[in-house]
């Protein structure tokens, strides 16, 4: 589903009618942007899965709009099948530059190609992907999923070893991760499993997907309870599917961030106000605010000029140990 995030316009009308013919495969080849000015920005969004997703769309949107970049935006509502049919749109349209939040890090390779023979340069955001050839795109900015993995076992590092002799051994994980096959997921498993690597103490019983959905984390945490009672840290790749996981812990009557330590990430509002009530003992910043620098790439694209490959958008980790009432709102 395309929607036109344009000014209400005459244009935004010709353009509505332009889209609609190439969508039922008419030829109408517009006008490149060059020749009416603004830049035409394709964006294909995963979905809404979470509140990060939503304000991460919501950058986007008011940066491009700041920015004058005419922005064609997809919502691909969890299907990669429609973030490809999405692309092929925006080649048609001719848009002068492409980017995309891949929902998984695979299956990129022909539609991608298809983009270079168009010559429409293409931005890979928020999430990573996998590729054979890595000319078919211009550059990466999003989160370093991976040292979220790390930060999160760092501070179990830090939390259990703090308690000395008395720490239990082993100590029993269960992981909520993410969306199989994403970047997010797959980076945030691989960072945490290589610190605890050299701590055999820490065990990972239990990992299971939900998918960065709080409805699943609900599901999830409500049927691991029933398999494992003595479960002493929750490792959760986003806020949603831990807020989720709390509901059931309560439900139960546990006192999660007490009998249970949990590290979560994003740093969603409602997971720092869980942190702040002492439910949540760690959360690791994931920032959607990515809108602004994104937005910035994609014009230095449609000037033909050379993005730097990878960036990292700034992170931080909030603890339990903080001064929590220094944490301002979040925004999301
Ligand atoms: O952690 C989660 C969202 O791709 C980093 O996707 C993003 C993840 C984020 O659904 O809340």
């Amino acid at each position: 589903m395309i929607i036109m995030a344009m000014r209400e316009s005459v244009f935004f009308r010709a353009a509505l009618i332009i889209l609609m013919i190439v969508a039922a495969g008419g030829c109408a080849k517009p006008k490149k942007s060059a020749e009416t000015g603004g830049i035409i920005l394709g964006f294909s969004q995963i979905g809404a899965e979470s509140a990060w997703r939503i304000c991460h769309t919501r950058s986007i949107q008011e940066a491009a709009a700041a920015a004058g970049v005419q922005l064609l935006f997809s919502n691909a509502e969890q299907k990669q099948e429609n973030q490809i049919k999405a692309i092929r749109s925006f080649i048609a349209y001719q848009v002068d530059v492409i980017a995309f939040v891949p929902i998984v890090s695979s299956g990129w390779d022909n539609v991608l190609r298809e983009a270079k023979d168009a010559g429409i340069p293409v931005l890979i955001t928020d999430r990573k992907i996998d590729i054979q050839d890595e000319s078919l795109y211009a550059g990466y900015i999003g989160t370093n999923s991976v040292q979220e993995g790390r930060d999160a076992a760092e501070f179990l590092l830090t939390k259990f070893q703090d308690q000395g002799a008395s720490a239990k051994n082993p100590i029993r994980i269960v992981e909520l991760s993410g969306t199989t096959g994403s970047s997010a997921a797959d980076g945030r498993a691989q960072g945490f499993r290589e610190i605890l690597a050299e701590y055999p103490e820490f065990r990972i019983i239990y990992s299971e997907s939900g998918d960065f959905l709080r409805s699943k984390g609900y599901e999830l945490m409500r049927s691991i309870l029933k398999d494992y009672s003595d479960i002493d840290v929750i490792f959760s790749h986003n806020d949603g599917m831990t807020l989720g996981a709390l509901d059931a812990m309560k439900e139960k009557g546990l006192n999660p961030g007490t009998d249970i330590v949990i590290v979560t990430v994003d740093a969603e509002q409602a997971a720092i106000d869980a942190l702040k009530r002492g439910e949540v003992n760690c959360v690791i910043e994931c920032n959607p605010k990515q809108g602004p620098q994104t937005i910035a790439l994609a014009k230095q694209l449609a000037r033909l000029e050379t993005i730097p490959r990878l960036i990292h958008v700034n992170e931080t980790v909030f603890s339990e140990g903080d001064d929590l009432l220094s944490i301002g709102p979040r925004g999301y």
